[in-house]
């Protein structure tokens, strides 16, 4: 434990234990709390950086100073209560990532950990500046939670856990409050195993640490708003949105990876029942009325029709076959010409073509 003052305590329990049990009773798997300042990886995410990796992601390259420094995210707060919570790293593989096949992960866990804040000033009685985050704000999530002892950078760049994996999203609440921090996470994990450097289907990993996200499947078919370059096409395979294989391969996952247990992340049939042809055929074939409907509070949203149509024609252009060439020639008249352009690709493959379509 790193020597910082515990200011608060309730009765004789430090502030630190019942802010941890209260978070453990909100479903949070693992919780730490570390000391607000610069990030210890900001040189290696300034290289990143500056190699391109972040591809149109823009705001990553807007709030880098942000990032580089989480004092910056709100004025005043000076410790993060870091938690992870896990969704389903036992649950099996398939054309959707795992993250993505419940409820929204940000609304639920904002909601929780804005639970949380309201229990601390709660039993403080009194206001406690602070804000929660998931995922969108300006913070390296990773950095803090590796610095609230949550685990090890792996070599797939995912923050691992001993006895967890790293199937869990990351969250953090910032607050202004003498909380004694957590010593780091220090030991590292990965010894000489290379199982996901050798896995990823499109080189993304360009080294132990390193993902060039506009070579990764996650970016591809999520952040990536326009083409899908065509070299990459092919090797995203009957990968729809997302990707978890560089955590599938991983021995802590293989073994550690804990079930879910938040009902909001429990898979929706629609997803879970289909295959990828299957799930492909039926975005192609969506309405906008029926998109907003089967998507309702789904984090699959973030790629919009449009984006779930390109992936969808790219995947039957992968692993479809001759009958798949009826909605691939449909999605020819698609008011988007990012569709229809996806669509003739997938035609023109050998799976789907068929010489009366050729001609
Ligand atoms: C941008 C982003 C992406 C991009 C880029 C991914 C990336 N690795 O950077 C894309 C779209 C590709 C992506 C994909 C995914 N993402 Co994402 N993503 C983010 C986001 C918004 C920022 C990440 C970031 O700062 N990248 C910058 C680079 C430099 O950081 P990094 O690659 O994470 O590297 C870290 C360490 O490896 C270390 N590091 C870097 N170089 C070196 C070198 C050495 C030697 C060492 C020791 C360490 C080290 O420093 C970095 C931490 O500061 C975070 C949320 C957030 N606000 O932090 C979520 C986040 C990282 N993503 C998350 C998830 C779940 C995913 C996916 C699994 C989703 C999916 N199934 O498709 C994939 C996994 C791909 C992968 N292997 O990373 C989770 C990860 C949880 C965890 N256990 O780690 C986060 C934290 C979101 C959340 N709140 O839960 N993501
Ligand atoms: S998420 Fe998939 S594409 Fe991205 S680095 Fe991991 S294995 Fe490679
Ligand atoms: S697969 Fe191996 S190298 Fe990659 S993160 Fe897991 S333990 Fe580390």
């Amino acid at each position: 434990m790193t020597a910082t003052p515990a200011a608060q305590t309730a009765g004789d329990t430090r502030m630190e234990q019942l802010v941890k049990a209260r978070a453990y009773g909100l479903g949070f798997d693992l919780v730490g709390i570390t000391q607000l300042g610069e990030a210890e990886t900001a040189a290696a995410f300034d290289a990143w950086l500056a190699r391109g990796y972040a591809g149109e992601m823009a705001y990553m390259e807007r709030t880098a100073e942000k990032r580089r420094d989480s004092r910056r995210a709100i004025e005043g707060a000076t410790r993060a209560i870091v938690v992870a919570m896990s969704y389903g790293g036992t649950e099996p593989s398939g054309p959707v990532a795992r993250y993505a096949r419940g409820d929204d992960y940000h609304d639920i866990m904002v909601g929780r950990l804005r639970e949380l804040h309201g229990w601390i000033e709660e039993q403080l009685g009194r206001v406690v500046p602070g804000k929660a985050y998931v995922d969108t704000g300006p913070l390296l999530e990773r950095d803090l939670a590796r610095r609230a002892g949550l685990g090890w950078f792996g070599k797939n760049t995912m923050l691992i856990h001993p006895r967890a994996g790293s199937f869990f999203f990351l969250g953090a609440l910032l607050v202004d409050l003498d909380l004694e921090v957590d010593a780091p996470f220090a030991s590292d994990h990965c010894g000489t195993c290379r199982r996901c450097l050798d896995a990823c289907p499109t080189g993304a990993l360009v080294d132990a640490h390193v993902v060039d996200a506009t070579r990764c499947v996650s970016y591809l078919t999520i952040e990536l708003k326009g083409d899908i370059p065509e070299a990459m096409r092919p090797l995203i395979g009957e990968l729809l949105y997302g990707c978890d294989v560089c955590q599938e391969v991983c021995p802590w996952n293989v073994r550690f990876a804990r079930e879910n247990r938040v009902p909001e992340f429990t898979p929706r049939d629609s997803l879970t029942n289909k295959n990828a042809r299957e799930l492909s055929q039926d975005l192609l074939a969506m309405s906008p009325e029926e998109f907003s409907a089967a998507f309702k509070g789904s984090s699959m949203k973030r790629a919009k029709l449009r984006g779930l149509k390109r992936n969808a024609a790219v995947v039957l252009g992968n692993v479809g076959t001759a009958d798949d060439a009826d909605v691939l020639t449909r999605a020819l008249d698609d008011e988007e010409p990012l569709v229809r352009e996806h669509a003739r690709w997938a035609l023109d493959r050998p799976r789907c073509a068929t010489s009366e379509f050729r001609a």
